[in-house]
């Protein structure tokens, strides 16, 4: 039984069961009964594989197709009414032919399927940062997703009332066909399509699609920011705080970042994080002046492979209950799960990503093909479950941040970190960025790609545009956050990675916040920017067997601070290139003011 009087929702239900003609439409009213029912009829269908329920409590299995395993950027489409507006790096459609080419698709596609009307909220139900949504889709995998992933029910429905507005949202599985998959986004119409594929972020529409791709560009409208950053917290030894939040492109460590674990001597003196976000951002202007952040998801959809204890061992206590894992091994000697990274010891018996029996002794780390999990197999855990989850996480009003920082994989020029001279050098940085990518998204990996500000695949709305909004809202603010750059991702002639990472990150973030404070720590102005005295970053007591057995020590970091004047000339050209051939006529003079300077800088 429909489960609200609002006529636009009534509507959008009925339109899209005429379409889909589905047996059966069952509403989703957030009850534990309700979700522990769809659970059951998953296992019974083998959609879900029950685990250990004694290791493992409330955790399931889940594999996709072997054709579906990741975002597909180049089946995601941006219709608007004119092409102009969706710019020159989204993938474009009419949005009357979109909409034709996915009806005719989905039209009685969920004929002797139910159909799932999902009422969810990004944000915390009834505060002012909230938006909320309803998916329809015929995947229980999706429901119980959303489950875990947004905050789903009839409260949702209420707070929207009989006349509030909503992001459509209608996913039909079909056939998992490739060819014929679509993520159709229409900001004009505050609506998503999504069909033929059963796979995270082409699916939970509530992630990507609404609070990024959809969310950016109400944000450009409403004076807001929807970014693809972490949040976390730092306590310091005299019990004061501060937020930072942190853009990487997928599967570059955001969701590592949000949950590290200070090295011991750090954790001794008093330092704490803790996380209230791992993937997404909506800042807003404060009343005081400074940007404010919630995360407006209740989960995390996070990359199995390489997590384990000692790399993430919060992310890997958020798994130990209430999580979905999808195209991770299963391991039949104790129905547990598996992904490599997670141990030393290969398990004995296992069965991959793709329901084959998998020999560890083929095992080979280099080739992908003899992996047991996929590479960008994931894990859906409560974000309850995280033991370093920050008391702010359900905050209605988000936090204050003291630092944006910017960062993405780079082999070699760019260094360990450095700080922006002002708002709109570091909107420059952030446009600037590149990374090498990875299997988050179908295609390449390792390929060295522009991915402004990590929203390349998620931005709705014109780059150009996108990066004179950032400029706006730097005018709004009368106390920004610092913004700076990190790589975590600097590998030696060997093609080790140089800097150790993970929890030893927490020695960058503390000169970041030195650098945040009223009276900051003293730096070096280069080319590019600030970067640290190596005095300045402690690299005492640093864990060497993470750093391949290398010892890590001030000739090492020496290297990494350095700023290569010939290497960023080029840079600067490669940008002047992306600018004037990729984004072209819409960015704003600021930011080619800032260009200018850095190739000046890098002349000298
Ligand atoms: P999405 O969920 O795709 O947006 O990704 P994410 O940015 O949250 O990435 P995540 O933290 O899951 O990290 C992805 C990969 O980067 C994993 O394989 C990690 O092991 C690796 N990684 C994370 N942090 C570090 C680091 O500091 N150093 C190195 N070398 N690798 C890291
Ligand atoms: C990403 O690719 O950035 C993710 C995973 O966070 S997905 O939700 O699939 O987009
Ligand atoms: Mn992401």
């Amino acid at each position: 039984m429909a489960l609200t009087k609002n006529r636009k929702i009534l509507e959008f239900v009925e339109e899209s069961a005429e379409l889909a003609q589905p047996d059966k439409i069952v509403w989703i009213d957030g009850s534990e009964a309700q979700i522990n029912a769809l659970k059951k009829e998953a296992v019974k269908s083998g959609e879900l594989i029950k685990l250990n329920q004694t290791l493992l409590p409330d955790c399931y299995l889940h594999r996709t197709k072997v054709n579906d395993v990741a975002r597909v950027e180049d089946r995601t489409f941006i219709c608007t009414k004119n092409k102009e507006d969706a710019g020159p790096i989204n993938y474009w459609m009419d949005p009357n032919e979109a909409y034709e080419l996915c009806n005719e698709i989905a039209r009685g596609s969920m004929k002797g399927r139910t159909m799932y009307v999902i009422p969810y909220s990004m944000g915390v139900v009834g505060s002012s940062f909230a938006k909320y949504g309803i998916e329809v889709t015929d995947s229980i995998y999706v429901v119980l997703n959303m489950n875990i992933m947004t905050r789903v029910g009839k409260d949702v429905l209420t707070e929207i009332g009989k006349e509030g507005d909503f992001i459509k949202g209608f996913h039909a599985k079909c056939d998992v066909d490739a060819d014929k998959r679509y993520i159709m986004h229409f900001p004009e119409d505050n609506t998503i399509i999504s069909v033929n594929s059963a796979y995270g972020g082409n699916v939970l529409l509530g992630k990507k699609c609404f609070a990024l791709r959809i969310a950016s560009y109400l944000g450009k409208n409403e004076g807001w920011m929807a970014e693809h950053m972490l949040i976390l917290g730092v306590t310091f030894p005299d019990k004061t705080k501060k937020y930072v939040a942190a853009a990487f492109p997928s599967a570059c460590g955001k969701t590592n970042l949000a949950m590290l674990i200070p090295p011991k001597h750090y954790k001794e003196a008093g330092y704490e994080i803790e996380t209230v976000g791992d993937d997404i951002a909506w800042i807003r202007v404060g009343e005081d002046g400074r940007l404010w952040a919630v995360n407006p998801e209740n989960g995390f959809f996070g990359v199995a492979p390489g997590t384990n204890e000692h790399s993430n061992y919060n992310a890997l206590q958020s798994t130990k209950r209430g999580t979905i894992f999808t195209n991770v091994a299963l391991n039949t000697d104790d129905m547990t799960v598996w992904w490599e990274g997670l141990s030393k010891e290969l398990p004995e018996h296992c069965i991959d990503w793709t329901g084959k029996p998998w020999n560890p002794a083929k095992f080979d780390k280099k080739d992908k093909s003899t992996c047991s999990a996929h590479p960008n197999s994931r894990f859906t855990a409560p974000a309850e479950n995280c033991p370093c989850i920050s008391p702010e996480f359900n905050s209605k009003t988000g936090v204050p941040l003291s630092a944006i920082i910017f960062g993405g994989r780079r082999a070699s020029t760019t260094p360990l970190v450095y700080q922006s001279r002002d708002w709109n050098h570091g909107v420059f940085i952030g446009s600037a960025m590149s990374s090498e990518t990875t299997a988050a998204a179908t295609g390449a990996t390792g390929v060295l790609r522009h991915d402004p500000m990590a929203m390349k695949p998620f931005t709705g709305y014109h780059m150009g545009d996108y990066f004179a909004h950032w400029v706006e809202m730097g005018k709004k603010v009368k106390n920004p956050p610092k913004i700076f750059n990190v790589n975590w991702f600097r590998t030696d002639e060997k093609g080790n990675f140089m800097w150790p990472g993970f929890g030893d990150n927490m020695r960058v973030l503390e000169w970041i916040l030195k650098r945040c404070d009223e009276n900051p720590i003293d730096a070096v102005e280069t080319a590019i920017g600030y970067v640290p005295n190596p005095e300045d970053i402690d690299i005492s007591e640093l864990d060497y067997e993470i750093c391949k057995g290398k010892k890590f020590d001030k000739a090492a970091l020496a290297e990494i601070l350095t700023v290569d004047k010939e290497k960023w000339a080029k840079e600067a050209e490669e940008i002047e290139g992306y600018y004037n051939g990729t984004i072209g006529s819409r960015i704003p003079q600021e930011l080619w003011d800032c260009l200018e300077t850095l190739k000046k800088n890098c002349k000298k």
